[in-house]
This record gives structure tokens, sequence and C-alpha cells, in this order.
């Protein structure tokens, strides 16, 4: 019999990462248990820990859902309360596979066959039994602090040749206060998910006919992804960047001189081909193309730096797994830029690249992120370019450019391009998770690959360097980031209708419909609310829409010429004239304040 290490005396609260495990792992056990009890026909699979909580993947002929946790949950309580121990058996890799073929647990079968030659260990309690390396509490009853969580979809072994099982999550905690605080977070990130407000905001929709990854941009959503484009690219043209328009799809060809075919294949979409010929590739990134437009004219040193911009449309094959709303997705928009430059020129360019990104975060409101500087992993020759003595320089130099700018870092190995490394701007979400908004990359590998060129002041010719960097990412990541940190109450620069006008009665639709022109032609975005519903539901229904200013106009206000404001907290403000309104809403707007100046500047 083998001992487990966290033995009863143990301290059930003991917050130590290897108890919490101990702890996760053994309720998946239970969970797993619990299952098969209520629900006969289901074969087990894998049940790890994860951070913060656990899951088990279950092939089963019932269909799980969220209303079958309180049944589960209540029979995992009684389990653990039944204070069986967890003890670990070594067997036989012949002992096991028969065991487990009697039991019909077939995905067990195929996980033993991995293992012949290995120390195999069974773990039991109760009448249940796992194959399984251990790591448990010694008893079931320190299994307190627990809830089910979700219901997903996950492929055997995560190959989507495999069988799809059903993934149940839970969470688990060594006391009561850490699990109340671990759900209220939870709860405080689903009130920010940006794929609920997505779809009851009317931003964005993604439609199965379409497929997964493909999101559409409703007329909502479209509007914030316009102000974001227009923003970005009124800016660039201020500071020397050329916007251009290149295809989404290039001949093969461009993309295995590249070096994408060998290096981010698994990310591409297989090529089509016509009659035998041609064979062309959705792109996956826009460098070559701006690479092509580099190419069609012969540059001086003089030219230098040259700055082409895109919003490029690209696509990549993102595993199904890792889709998410429009954070990640299959069709994107990015907000790229391939800067073409002199080896002196990167520390320049580099810096200015910084100070936009920061100037960028400070116009959306984004405070809560760091910088990561993505290093190769110098063992992996496959993912990256073999040129060690390229990479060195290349991660130096980028190095010396965030000293240069001042912002503390943190150095991440095999998180960078296969081409180069990067500079990676990374938000945090509610849950503390991080994901890669802005990105900037040193690369000396495409300019040789294809050979690009500069006529030097002597007349002979220099390889420039390239910096591909994207501001505001893709067009999908950043609203979706925007509707996650404002959870939908965007500031009035951003938000897709600025003020909606409800009336009181009929007798208003007149006067609402001269108001709607007059903030309309001032270009402000208006709606109007003329159902014949109570004032009280049209206020509610502007709230749930989260619109940041409502007119309340009502026979008082049309006779007195004055307008009632209603902000979506509830603040109000009466007797304001229009122009003062228009004025202020202008003043807003055009200032990109985060909170609302109306009532400040009463
Ligand atoms: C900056 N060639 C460079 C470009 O010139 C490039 O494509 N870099 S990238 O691969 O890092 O992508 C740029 C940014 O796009 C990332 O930083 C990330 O913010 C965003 N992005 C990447 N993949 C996805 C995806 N699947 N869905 C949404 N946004 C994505
Ligand atoms: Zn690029």
């Amino acid at each position: 019999m083998i001992k487990e290490k966290f033995a009863e005396n143990s301290a059930p609260n003991s917050n130590s990462q290897e108890f919490l495990d101990a702890l996760r792992h053994s309720c998946a056990h239970v969970m797993a248990q619990a299952v098969q009890k209520l629900f006969p026909g289901t074969k087990i699979t894998i049940g790890p820990a994860i951070e913060n909580g656990f899951y088990y993947d279950f092939d089963s002929p019932h269909r799980f859902t969220e209303e079958d946790f309180p049944k589960i949950e209540k029979r995992m309580r009684e389990i653990a309360e039944g204070n069986h121990l967890f003890k670990g058996q070594e067997v036989s890799f012949e002992e096991a596979k028969k065991f487990w073929e009697d039991r019909g647990e077939k995905y067990k079968v195929e996980i033993l066959q991995g293992l012949e030659g290995q120390k195999i260990t069974h773990y039991l309690h109760d009448d249940y039994v796992d194959l399984c390396r251990g790591g448990h509490l010694e008893s079931t009853k320190n299994l307190r602090h627990f809830k089910l969580l979700s219901v997903a979809g996950a492929y055997w072994r995560g190959d989507e040749k495999n069988a799809m099982l059903q993934r149940i999550y839970g969470t688990a905690w060594a006391t009561k206060e850490d699990l109340d605080k671990y759900l209220k977070m939870l709860e405080e990130a689903r009130a920010h998910d940006h794929r609920k407000l997505g779809a009851e905001l009317n931003l964005f929709a993604i439609s199965d006919k379409i497929g997964p990854g493909l999101p559409l941009w409703l007329p909502k959503g479209a509007m914030i992804r316009s102000i974001i484009e227009r923003y970005i690219v009124d800016i660039e043209r201020s500071l020397g960047y050329q916007h251009v328009y290149s295809p989404a799809l290039a001949r093969v060809e461009l993309y295995k001189q590249s070096g994408h075919w060998d290096h981010f294949k698994d990310n591409m979409y297989p090529t089509m081909q016509f009659e035998n010929k041609e064979e062309l590739v959705l792109r996956p990134m826009n460098c070559p193309h701006h690479i092509m437009i580099y190419k069609n004219e012969l540059h001086s040193y003089r030219d230098l730096p040259l700055r082409i911009a895109e919003l490029g449309t690209m696509y990549r094959y993102e595993r199904s797994g890792v889709l998410s709303g429009l954070s990640r997705v299959r069709a994107m928009t990015l907000n790229d830029a391939h800067i073409f430059c002199l080896p002196d020129q990167i520390r320049s360019e580099t810096t200015a690249v910084l100070r936009l990104i920061e100037q960028a975060y400070k116009d959306f409101g984004f405070k809560d992120y760091w910088f990561r500087l993505s290093l190769r992993d110098p063992n992996d020759k496959v993912k990256y370019v073999d040129n060690p003595a390229m990479w060195d320089k290349a991660e130096h130099l980028l190095k010396e450019a965030l000293s240069e700018v001042g912002v503390p870092f943190k150095e991440a190995t095999g998180e960078a391009a296969y081409y180069g490394p990067k500079i990676d701007v990374q938000l945090n979400d509610v849950l503390g998770h991080s994901e890669t908004l802005s990105t900037l990359q040193l690369d000396f590998y495409l300019p040789e690959r294809f050979d690009l060129e500069y006529v030097t002041k002597d007349g002979s010719r220099e390889r420039p360097v390239m910096i591909h960097r994207g501001i505001v990412s893709t067009m999908e990541r950043m609203t979706a980031f925007l509707i996650e940190h404002y959870a939908g109450s965007f500031p009035l620069w951003l938000a897709p209708v600025q003020v909606k006008i409800l009336t009181l009665t009929d007798a208003e639709e007149n006067p609402a419909r001269t108001l709607m022109d007059h903030l309309s032609i001032n270009g402000l975005r208006v709606s109007l609310d003329l159902r014949p519903e109570k004032i009280s539901a049209k206020i509610r229904d502007a709230q749930l829409e989260k619109i940041p200013y409502m007119v309340v106009l009502g026979p008082k206000d049309v006779a007195a010429k004055t307008l009632s404001i209603r902000l979506r907290d509830g603040r109000q403000a009466h007797g304001v004239l229009e122009e003062k309104l228009i004025q202020e809403l202008i003043r807003e707007n055009a200032s990109k304040a985060l909170s609302p100046l109306l009532l400040d500047s009463k």
C-alpha cells in the first residue's frame, strides 16, 4: 500500500500549492465516482487538478448540463462525508489491463498501452478505482469546499481526430472563504465576459452556419470597430505611416519564401489549387505582402524609415479548443505596419512605437498592462530560425530600447515570432489571465529571405531591417478587450449609441425627431424610442443597452424648450438647454473623456 502525503493531521486549511493540487485531484476522483454512480454507462478517461480547480473528461451516453450539477455535488458530498481513505496500489501491467478491460473502460486500457514497462498504480477510495499516479489527500473527509462550474466538449487526448468527450470543470478550496472569494471573482468575470455582453448588446454574433472563429460584426459592434480603425489610422498618418491595401491571399510560393510555410504552417489554412495550376493560400500574416510593396521600387536611404501600414485581414487556423468569442478568432483584421529602416534607426523607431502604444492605452483607458520581452527558445530549432548570432543581436537591441523608455518588463522564453524577438504588451483580465494586445517585433530574417535592399549614400546596396508592429492589435481582440474592460459601458467616444431620446407621450414625436436631427448633424450617434411604453420601461431598456445619455422628453420640457437628461448610472440633470447638451457632448467626445463631463460642468 502506498501512503498518501497529506495525512489526516495535515491542516486542511494549508494553502500550499501541493496541498491544493492534492485536494483538487482528490475531488476529481470523487466527482468521477459520483458521476459513474448517477449515470451508468459513463466511461472515465483523465481528471487532473488544474489552476483553481479540476476537471474530469467523460464518455457518456448522458448529455451533461449544468442542471445535473446539484445532483452530482450532493452525491460527492455524501461520498466525502464517508471519510474514505485514498489508497495506492502498485499493480502489474497484466493485472491492470485485465482489470480495465473487464470493466469496459477502453480509455484506461488505451492509457495503459503507453505505460508498459513502467510502474503502474491504482488509487482507490470507497469502491472507486482509478489508474493514477497519486497525489491525493489521505481521506475524502477534507473535501468540503467545492463546486462544479461548467461542462464543455474536449477531444480525447486533445486531438480533433478522436472522440469528443464531455469535460466537467469544478473548483475546490481549503476553506469556505477561499471558495466564496473565488466564486465572487468568477461572477465578476462573467459580468464582464465579452461573449455574453457581445450577444446582449448586439455587438457581434458567431453563426454556426458560417463556422467557428468567423465572427459577424453587427451594426453596433461594427460602429465600435470603425471608431478604433479611424482613431489609429488618423494617428498613424500623422506619424508618417503610409496606408496600403493588399489581398488576403497569395501564391503559396510567397509563404514558402518567407518561411511561414516551414515555421507557421500549423496555423495556416490548406492551399487552394485551380486546375493544377497556381496554388493559393489565405495569408496568416501581412508581412510578405508589405515586403512586395517595398520591393515594388528601388529605395534610397533617404526614403527610410518607410512605414507601410494596413488594416490587414488575415486568416489563421486556430485550434477549435482555443477559440473564444472575438478574442481569439480565425478571421481577423490587424492594425499592422512594417517599418523598413536603417540599422541605426532601430532604436528611435522602437521607442516611438512604445510611446505610441502608451498613448493609445491612455486614450482607451487601459491601465492594467505589462511589457513582455518574448525571446526564442534556443533549443527549439524547428519553431525558430536557426541563427544564434542574429537572435542575440535582436534580443539585445530590444532590451536596450526597453531600458531607454524605462518600462519594467518580464522576459519570456519561447514566445518569440519565428523570425525574431518581440516586445509584447500583455493585458490582464478580471481573472488575472493575460493576453497579448500590442506587439513589436524586430526582424533581420525576412529582409534576408527576400533580398531587400536600399541604396546607400555612396551608391552601394545594403539590407534594411524590419520592425513588425501592431498597436491596437486585431480589431477583434481589441473590441473584446474594450467590452470586458468597460463591461459594455463604453465611454462616450466609443459608445455605438451615445444618446437615446425617450418620449413620454406621442405628442413628443416631432420635437424628438428634430432633436435627433440636431444631435446627428453635430456628429453624435443617436437613437429614438417612440414606443407606446411606460417611460420607466423605456429607461430600463436604455440602461440595459448601457447608453451613456438618455434624454427624457415630456410635454413640460417641450414647452420650456429645455431637456431632462439621465445618465446610465441614474444621475439626472434637468432644465438643460439643447445647445449646452450638444456643446458638452462634443467636448466629451473629442477629449475621449472616460467619464461624463456634462454633470461635472454644471
Ligand atoms: C505585427 N507579422 C506580425 C505583425 O506585423 C504579426 O502578425 N504578429 S502576431 O502574430 O503576433 O499577431 C499580431 C497580433 O494579433 C497579436 O499580438 C495579437 O494581439 C493578435 N492576434 C493574434 N492571433 C489572433 C487571433 N487568433 N485572434 C485575434 N487576435 C489575434
Ligand atoms: Zn508582420
